[in-house]
């Protein structure tokens, strides 16, 4: 993690200041302290900044998560302030051990990365998922990644694609229970979601692929 966010910090750190010296942040004095901190890549600075101000992170890593994706955003700002909201409620949780501005974060954080949710079409009353095959442009997605369903639906997730898969929840920030075996070219897997609530979820083996279910009541 520390490795990431040094080679990470010349990058997302440039713009954070571009846009403060511009005057388009509305960044607190706890978050520029923060920020000064990371750059110095000042891990006990962080701690303390943090340990000193307990009451007020939860609602300063939701502000500068709000910040981010402000419409009109470049993608650059949003990813090194929404990098640092994760980083501050990581510190958070490691200080205090309340997982929940850290949760809050992870899920804006996928949410960013997934199409506008969708509510398909049900064939033979099972909602299709495709993996595809590879584009000129883009390898390992879902179609749709985003969908909206009823329970009691079930879901089955058709690999067209070259590769396998292995299509996994991510507990840590949404419900559990989908957890395939390898998913080889060809071939499909399906799960039936009796639970309402929201499932995030990736492949295994390419973690930079998700999805997300909302299952309603
Ligand atoms: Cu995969």
């Amino acid at each position: 993690m520390l490795r990431r966010f040094v080679s990470m910090s010349a990058v997302a750190l440039t713009s954070i200041f571009v846009m403060a010296g511009a005057g388009f942040s509305a960044e607190s004095e706890i978050t520029k302290s923060f920020i000064d901190a990371f750059e110095k890549n000042d891990a006990v600075k962080m701690g303390s900044i943090v340990k000193d101000n307990k009451d007020k992170i939860p609602v300063e890593v939701k502000s500068i998560i709000n910040e981010a994706l402000l419409p009109g955003t470049a993608k650059e700002d949003r990813d090194s302030k929404l990098y640092i909201a994760e980083y501050m409620a990581k510190v958070y949780k490691d200080m205090t051990g309340d997982f929940a501005p850290l949760k809050d974060s992870k899920k804006k954080i996928f949410e960013t990365k997934l199409s506008a949710a969708v509510r398909p079409a049900e064939t033979n009353g099972v909602y299709i998922i495709e993996t595809p095959k590879p584009t000129e442009t883009e390898q390992n997605f879902f179609k749709p990644d985003n969908i909206i369903i009823k329970k009691g639906a079930t879901v089955r997730w058709a690999n067209n694609d070259v590769s396998g898969h292995i299509f996994a929840s991510m507990p840590f920030i949404g419900e559990g229970g989908i957890f395939s075996p390898t998913v080889n070219s060809g071939e499909s897997w399906e799960h039936k979601f009796e639970k309402p609530g929201e499932y995030y979820y990736l492949c295994f083996i390419h973690q930079s692929m998700i999805g997300k279910i909302t299952v309603e009541e």
